[in-house]
C-alpha cells in the first residue's frame, strides 16, 4: 500500500506491502536468486521488457521491491533502488549522472569515504571535483563551472552537522543544468523530505535511522522521475552493488518504528545538547536544534524536528575526548550512528580518518571533535554516563568544573 493521503507514521507501517500468497501481513523473505520462466517467449518477452515480471535478483526481486516501494513513498518520490551500502547507493547514483570531462561540486562535510571516493576514484576516470561549505549557498554559487553536472550535498553534513539551504541549492543546480544529489541519512523522510525541497535524487545509507537497529548495512537511492530511475536501474544492474533480500526484509521491519524513533531520537537529544551546553567541561556543542547553530533558522525551515547526531569538542580538545571516549560505559564507543543505542566516537582517527588532515581541516572536522549518535533509551541513563566519564577528563586533567 503506498497511500500519500495517509499520515506518515501509518505509511511507515504500512508503505510497500502488497498483497501475497496465503495472505501474509509481513512481505515474505523471497530469498532466491533467479525466478522460472513458464515459457522460452515468457522469458525474452521479460527481457525485451515487453511483460514485467521478475527474473534475477540483481534486476528485481518482490522482498527488495517492497521496501523500495516503502520508502520511495516515504520520502514522497518516484521509485527506490535497494542497494547494498550507503557507498554502493552514492556510488550508483553519482556514476549514473558523471562522466568523464564533467564538474562536480560536493559538500565538504560529508562521510568521509564519500570525499574520498570523489576525490580518488572519480578523478581517475577526469571527473573535475570541488568541494565547498554548501552552507554557504555564495560559495556553492561561485564555484559552478559550465560542465558542472553534479552538486551532491549531505544535510546535516557528517560530523559537522553544517545545513545546507536545499531549496537556494536546487535552484543554483537546475540554473546549470545540474542534478541536486542529496544525502538525508541524518534526519531520514521522518524529518526532512529533499525532493519536496527540489533535490533530483535522494541517497540513503540505510545503515543508520531507516533500518535503525545497528544490524543491517544497506542503502537505498530514491529517483524523482521515471528518466532518472531508468538510468539508475541500469546503472546498479551493471555495478552490481545490490542489497539482499533478506537484509531488505530488515529493513522494511525496521521502518515501521521510524517516526516513533526519530521522534525519540530528537527529544533525547535536545536534553543532551542543552546538557552539554551548559557544561563548563564543553567548549563548544553543534545540534541543530540549539539556537547556537549557524544555520538554526534554515533548518528549523527545512526539518519538522532536529534528530539524533550532537558533535561537541571538550576543552582539554583531543586528549580530554579520549578520556571521556574511554569512560564511558552505557554509550558505546563505535563508530556508525542511527541504532536504537546510544554511540561514540572521534571522527579525525576514525570515520573522517582516510579523508586526510588538511581536507579535515577545510571541512572544519577538528581533531577534538566528538559525535555522538544518541539513542532511543532513557535520556537520564545517557546522561549519568556522560557525567561520570565527564568527571574522569576533570580528575584525568585537573580541570575544575
Ligand atoms: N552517508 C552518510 C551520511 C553516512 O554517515 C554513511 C556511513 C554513509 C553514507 C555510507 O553508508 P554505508 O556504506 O556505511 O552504509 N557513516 C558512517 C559513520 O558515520 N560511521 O560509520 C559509518
Amino acid at each position: 500500500m503506498n497511500s500519500r493521503d495517509k499520515h506518515f507514521e501509518s505509511r511507515c507501517v504500512h508503505s510497500g506491502i502488497k498483497e501475497y500468497e496465503h495472505g501474509p501481513v509481513v512481505p515474505p523473505i523471497y530469498q532466491t536468486s533467479t525466478f522460472k520462466f513458464e515459457s522460452a517467449a515468457h522469458g525474452a518477452s521479460l527481457f525485451s521488457g515487453e511483460q514485467k515480471g521478475y527474473i534475477y535478483s540483481r534486476m528485481l526481486n518482490p522482498t527488495v521491491e517492497a521496501m523500495e516501494d516503502a520508502i520511495a513513498d516515504l520520502e514522497e518520490g518516484y521509485k527506490g533502488l535497494g542497494c547494498g551500502s550507503g557507498m554502493a547507493a552514492i556510488n550508483t547514483a553519482l556514476s549514473s549522472f558523471l562522466k568523464s570531462g564533467d564538474h562536480v561540486i560536493c559538500s565538504t562535510s560529508v562521510y568521509g569515504p564519500t570525499a574520498t571516493l570523489l576525490a580518488t576514484i572519480f578523478t581517475k576516470f577526469d571527473v573535475e571535483v570541488t568541494f565547498v561549505n554548501t552552507s554557504f549557498t555564495e560559495r556553492v554559487k561561485d564555484a559552478v563551472k559550465e560542465n558542472t553536472k553534479v552538486i551532491y550535498v549531505e544535510t546535516p553534513g557528517n560530523p559537522t552537522l553544517d545545513i545546507t539551504d536545499l531549496k537556494a541549492v536546487a535552484d543554483i543546480a537546475h540554473k546549470n543544468g545540474a542534478k541536486l544529489i542529496v544525502d538525508n541519512t541524518f534526519m531520514s523522510p521522518a524529518l526532512q523530505k529533499p525532493l519536496k525541497l527540489g533535490a533530483d535524487v535522494v541517497v540513503h545509507s540505510m545503515t543508520k535511522f531507516l533500518n535503525g537497529h545497528a544490524d543491517v548495512v544497506a542503502g537505498v537511492i530514491i529517483a524523482n522521475n521515471e528518466d532518472d530511475y531508468l538510468v539508475m536501474r541500469k546503472t546498479l544492474n551493471q555495478l552490481g552493488g545490490v542489497i539482499d533480500p533478506f537484509n531488505a526484509f530488515l529493513v522494511h521491519r525496521g521502518i515501521k518504528t521510524l517516526a516513533l524513533r526519530m521522534e525519540k531520537h530528537s527529544e533525547n537529544s535536545q536534553i543532551i545538547a542543552d546538557y552539554l551546553d551548559n557544561h563548563e567541561l564543553i567548549e563548544w556543542v553543534r545540534y541543530p536544534g540549539l539556537k547556537s547553530h549557524p544555520q538554526y533558522e534554515v533548518g528549523m525551515n527545512q526539518h519538522s524536528n532536529t534528530g539524533g547526531m550532537i558533535t561537541f569538542e571538550l576543552k582539554g580538545g583531543l586528549k580530554a575526548g579520549e578520556i571521556l571516549m574511554n569512560n564511558v560505559k552505557f554509550c558505546q564507543l563505535a563508530v556508525s550512528l542511527g541504532g536504537v543505542e546510544t554511540l561514540i566516537q572521534h571522527p579525525a582517527s576514525m570515520t573522517h580518518f582516510t579523508m586526510g588532515r588538511e581536507a579535515r581541516e577545510k571541512a572544519g572536522i577538528s581533531e577534538g571533535l566528538v559525535r555522538l549518535s544518541v539513542g532511543i533509551e532513557n535520556v537520564e541513563d545517557i546522561i549519568v554516563d556522560i557525567e561520570n566519564a565527564l568527571n574522569k577528563v576533570s580528575e584525568s586533567l585537573e580541570i575544575t568544573v
